[in-house]
């Protein structure tokens, strides 16, 4: 008989999971901005689950929503037929996401989504007559996901690697870190905007007649927080404009209030064709995600489609009852709580707090936008990742649970974040930085 602790079984993802499993940070409750882990210590979130949890944990709102749910209509399917709060997220959805952006497809997770915003590129193009648009162009340190679409567009070499051959067809324009003249930059750094000049090479390479889409995160994220240099994506929209390619911007960390806004789109005044977003669309309580479209493009689907069905895609649990019913609940408190201005009011507080730590140990760089921060650390000499390796776990003693990609360490509190979490968040990270070689 298995041991009810036996911790071998699960293959944690993204995990080292020998390292783990010797020494576990496992937690069992959570309430507003604190987990509760398996000892019983209080830990305080400062990654918002894993970018997800932007009400805070435990709102009896969604909880009640989601209780209330499974007992009226636990599922129903979503091809050929409907229920109602599916159709009434999409649209509420609608009314938050950009102007012209009012059709919503549903998904279960960020990498579903960014594999339907791919989809529906290709499948646009050919529905117009220029079905020879296929090729997709990803950016280097992009991350979107982890299906072979999201990888192959992706730009994180590890999460590449390991799988073969992945999408042909696919393109990479450079990323737009640069260290040198950039460091310690307070919101989107001055530098940069001319990278995205690096478009027209490639479509100069492979015609424009080859390309269906562009698909960036407007900031960022899992590469370690990378603000966008101040005018390139409005370069990249007009590139994209100019030549008849989709700019799909994957908003699955920046949706629902990251920055500020309801998107990032928002936030930085340019308006792309498809928006893939999950994550804080359900306060991470449900697994969900969506592809936001253009109006245009759903309306030429359905008028050029050659089948009564429009788009061959979809999934089981596409407008999950339950997982819409959290989402409603969940932009609820959105908007009764006005938690994206009050992520607005807080930034330039987590600005300041985390830039004072640009004289701790090892620090070569902060970066920050909205309530996402960066810490990046100088690697070991051939041990990349160990040092911030050792830093989380540092940190976790101390009751503060942070994410590291490698030598860089994000901060994304919960949108309900107070300054003394902030606070309590860099002493925390101060503390380790001083213990650790
Ligand atoms: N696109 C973006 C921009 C993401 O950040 C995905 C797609 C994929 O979403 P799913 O739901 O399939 O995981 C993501 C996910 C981190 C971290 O530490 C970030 C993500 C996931 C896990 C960890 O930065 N983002």
């Amino acid at each position: 008989m298995k041991r009810i602790n036996d911790l071998e079984s699960y293959w944690m993802p993204f995990t080292a999971n020998r390292d783990f499993k010797k020494e576990p940070r496992i937690v069992c409750s959570a309430e507003g901005m604190y987990y509760k882990s398996l000892e019983g210590k209080d830990i305080l979130d400062a990654t918002a689950g894993l970018w997800c949890v932007n009400a805070g944990h435990n709102r009896k709102r969604i909880t009640e929503a989601i209780t209330e749910q499974a007992s009226l209509l636990d599922y129903a399917p979503s091809f050929q037929f409907g229920h109602p709060k599916a159709f009434e997220l999409a649209t509420r959805i609608a009314e938050m996401f950009p102007e012209g952006m009012n059709h919503v497809f549903f998904t279960n997770s960020g990498s579903e989504a960014v594999d339907t915003t791919l989809k529906i590129a290709l499948a646009y193009h050919r529905a117009r007559g220029k079905g020879t648009k296929t090729r997709l162009i990803g950016r280097e340190r992009g991350y979107h996901g982890v299906g072979f679409g999201g990888i192959s567009v992706g730009g994180m070499p590890r999460n590449r690697q390991y799988f073969g051959s992945l999408l042909n067809g696919v393109d990479h324009m450079p990323h737009t870190f640069d260290h040198e003249r950039n460091a310690f930059s307070k919101g989107e750094p001055d530098h940069g905007a001319e990278i995205a000049d690096r478009l027209e090479d490639i479509i100069a390479l492979h015609d424009a007649s080859t390309i269906a889409a562009v698909i960036v995160e407007p900031m960022a994220g899992s590469t370690g927080v990378l603000p966008p240099p101040k005018g390139y994506l409005k370069k990249l929209r007009s590139i994209c404009t100019k030549h008849d390619i989709l700019l799909i911007f994957d908003e699955v960390i920046t949706g629902f209030g990251r920055l500020g806004t309801a998107t990032a789109s928002d936030y930085f005044g340019v308006i792309p064709d498809i928006i893939s977003c999950a994550k804080g669309i359900t306060n991470g309580v449900i697994p969900m995600g969506g592809a936001v479209v253009k109006d245009e493009i759903y309306e030429m689907m359905l008028d050029e489609a050659d089948n009564p069905i429009e788009l061959f895609h979809g999934y089981t649990y596409s407008g999950h009852p339950i997982a819409a019913a959290a989402g409603l609940a969940t932009l609820d408190i959105y908007k009764e709580e006005e938690l994206f201005k009050r992520a607005s009011e807080l930034a330039p507080y987590m600005e300041s707090a985390v830039h004072d730590l640009k004289d701790a140990n090892h620090v070569i760089d902060i970066r920050n936008i909205g309530l996402a921060a960066a810490v990046e650390l100088a690697p070991r000499k051939e041990a990349v990742g160990e040092r911030g390796y050792e830093l989380m776990k540092r940190v976790w003693d101390k009751g503060v649970m942070v994410r590291f990609t490698q030598d860089t360490m994000a901060v994304t509190p919960p949108l309900i974040a107070e300054k003394k979490h902030i606070d309590q968040m860099f002493d925390a990270t101060r503390q380790a930085l001083k213990e650790i070689n």
